[in-house]
């Protein structure tokens, strides 16, 4: 009997694009997943091999009570360790990148940096406000260089708390210093979480992830916000924008320039470039009618949320794009790279393009990114897209299929939205949270992972919650897999949302969706949080919100430090797939449990989908009991809607939606 076929990307442009691939003897990570078994004991926080006595792996039925490695470590000790690491790295990783958001910043402010400007002055005022930093009456390249030391002072600090601590609700900040998670230094944690997983140093499990939620906030309230703050004001606060998704982005005619991976300064260069007369007119003088600038993973994002600038998707989409034959040139910087690219592209005639002087891969072409020449840099790049086109080929399996997009949701956007530049709050989102028209709130993020049918959960939670009612804001690759399913507009909201999500999306003129942006704009959902907290009506904390996490297809260390900068936050999240420290009960235990009652946030994880949705639903309805709301009933507001006349409709549809750049106080 024949082997049923296993489906590998929920999105049907990639499956046909993997077969084709299949087909003409091209493998991705979707074949590589199927071969590669992971390692039952790494895969469950068994393993450890800090030390050269080991690989120390704790198996077998009572590993948990009587196993111990050489040093007599024990498994909740290995694996409290193991997710320590893990959080570390990430932490390090969306940390790393916004330090050199900070450098940019500063090069900005010196004028080191010609070929950028600040974008967004309010929003500086508004971080210089934060940070304790005089703005009236000064050049606002002062405010901007004061503002990047201030940040930079965040990483090196030995002692004292990190900035944007106190951007949190006072109580959730009277948790955190109860508990002494309040980060000093980013740099410090990461430092310490290395120092104390070495050899023969922390053992307590409670200890261990106690200091990995120390770290992790570094990363949400540090290293990622500051990110998310810089990148606003270098090259502006997103507001909403049309675009589109899928492979369908990509033009026979025209050049194809990919940016790929995470640091948005070089891709928000080529984003000018790319449009200057003379890059067209060499363009042309290629044979090319244009060139096509698309993104790709959480640069993408960065671009979209700005510019418009379509995107050809998330993680497992990057060696598709190449095999579609119709990349001219990929550009990438750092983090969620496939090394294969570099292979791949060898088949075809794609240019791979490494720029960040922290990693490069062999078979690809090294420029190297530095802010002081951006300019220069991005057109070389530019122009070796060009002079590649009249090297394309037919080889490749050509896509059509796109899906409009509409992107762009800061939080200052989503304030102004419900109440315009002048009274712009969250009070309607709260109100329509109290009056069960909205269950609750979901932060639907993180990676697509070939070893699911990729993009698949993503799809399947995304409807189901929308039909409950429950408003989802998303980021990263969560948002790929949305957007490149068609999930990310306005109609959608008619189509599958629940009455009551629908009455107000329609009202406030919104997607049942909201697209935030990259991986490090997860701290927006933070600030939205927080918002939400200052308006009243629900938790005066982000704890006992209505509101929970969701990373159902996850593979990164980021994805990690971002679940439990959560976490202790005060929001449950929960992540597909199997726990990498499931071997322990008693670490378990500790991010379920003991992290609920000292934070109302926790980490867990499900694999079945189903089960993920149960346990989102019991969070958001035991919040809502506890903060007496009144009880969610599904179609309750079914009867109560006012459809909308044809005007409105048709004014919903006029996008992008024409808004003057977000007012955000100052
Ligand atoms: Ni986030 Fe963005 Fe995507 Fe996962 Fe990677 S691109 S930083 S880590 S794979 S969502
Ligand atoms: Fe084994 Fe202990 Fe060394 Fe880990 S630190 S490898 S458990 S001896």
């Amino acid at each position: 009997m024949e082997k049923e076929k296993r489906i590998k990307s929920a999105n049907p442009q990639a499956e046909q694009i993997i077969e084709w691939g299949e087909a003409h003897n091209l493998t991705t990570c979707f074949e590589r997943a199927e071969k590669m078994k992971p390692c039952p004991i790494g895969a469950s926080g068994a393993c450890c091999k800090h030390c050269h006595m080991g690989p120390c792996r704790l198996v077998g039925k009572n590993a948990e009570e009587e196993a111990r490695g050489v040093c007599g470590a024990t498994l909740p000790t290995i694996a409290a360790r193991n997710l320590l690491r893990m959080i570390a790295a990430g932490t390090a990783a969306h940390s790393d990148h916004s330090r050199d958001m900070a450098m940019t910043l500063l090069a900005v402010a010196t004028g080191e940096a010609k070929d950028f400007k600040i974008t967004d002055v309010k929003k500086l005022y508004r971080v210089a406000g934060t940070l304790g930093i005089e703005f009236e009456g000064r050049a606002v390249h002062d405010v901007a260089k004061d503002a990047a030391l201030k940040f930079l002072e965040d990483f090196g600090r030995q002692k004292g708390e990190i900035n944007y601590i106190k951007r949190a609700p006072e109580k959730t900040q009277e948790r955190w210093r109860k508990w002494g998670l309040v980060p000093r230094g980013i740099d410090r944690e990461v430092v310490e979480s290395m120092h104390r997983t070495t050899m023969g140093v922390d053992h307590d499990p409670d200890h261990l992830l106690t200091h990995g939620l120390r770290t992790a906030l570094a990363d949400g309230w540090g290293g990622s916000m500051i990110s998310t703050d810089i990148t606003d004001i270098l090259f502006g606060t997103p507001m909403p924008v049309k675009a589109e998704a899928s492979f369908g982005i990509f033009k026979e005619d025209e050049v194809n320039l990919i940016v790929h991976g995470h640091e948005p300064s070089l891709a928000e260069m080529i984003v000018d470039v790319v449009s200057d007369p003379k890059m067209l007119e060499y363009a042309r003088s290629k044979g090319a009618k244009g060139i096509n600038l698309g993104g790709m993973c959480c640069t993408a994002n960065e671009v979209l949320m700005r510019h418009g600038i379509p995107t050809a998707g998330g993680f497992t989409n990057q060696e598709l794009g190449i095999m579609t034959g119709l990349v001219d040139a990929i550009t990438v910087d750092v983090q969620c790279i496939m090394p294969a690219l570099a292979e791949l592209s060898k088949k075809f005639h794609t240019k791979v393009i490494t720029t960040s002087p922290k990693a490069q891969m062999p078979g690809a072409i090294h420029v190297e990114y530095n802010e002081h020449h951006a300019k220069e840099i991005a057109e070389k790049i530019v122009r070796m897209a060009i002079e590649n086109f009249p090297n394309r080929t037919t080889l490749g399996s050509h896509i059509t299929d796109k899906f409009p997009v509409i992107a762009g949701f800061s939080h200052e956007y989503i304030e102004y939205m419900q109440g315009g530049r002048w009274r712009a709050s969250f009070r309607p989102l709260n109100d329509a949270i109290m009056a069960g028209r909205i269950r609750g709130v979901v932060g639907l993020a993180g990676c697509d992972n070939p070893r699911v049918p990729a993009t698949g959960l993503h799809r399947f939670l995304a409807t189901e919650l929308i039909k409950n009612d429950v408003l989802i804001v998303s980021t990263g690759c969560g948002s790929a897999a949305c957007g490149s399913a068609g999930y990310l507009t306005p109609e959608m909201a008619l189509e599958h949302a629940g009455p009551g999500l629908r009455e107000v999306c329609e009202a406030i003129g919104i997607p049942p969706i909201l697209h935030l942006g990259s991986c490090v704009d997860n701290s927006r959902i933070l600030t939205i949080a927080t918002a939400m907290a200052h308006e009243g009506g629900l938790s005066d904390e982000i704890g006992n919100m209505p509101a929970v996490g969701i990373a159902p297809e996850w593979m990164s260390e980021k994805a990690i430090a971002i679940g439990c900068y959560f976490a202790a936050s005060g929001v449950p999240t929960i992540f597909g797939g199997e726990s990498p420290i499931g071997a322990s009960k008693e670490v378990t235990r500790i991010m379920t449990d003991v992290w609920f009652e000292r934070f109302r946030g926790c980490l867990r994880f499900e694999p079945d989908p189903e089960k993920i949705l149960a346990l989102t639903y019991d969070y958001i309805d035991k919040a809502r009991d506890r903060l007496k709301l009144r009880k969610y009933e599904r179609g309750k507001f079914a009867a109560e809607r006012v459809l909308m006349d044809m005007a409105a409709r048709r004014e919903l549809e006029k996008k992008p939606i024409a808004v003057p750049h977000v007012g955000v106080g100052g």
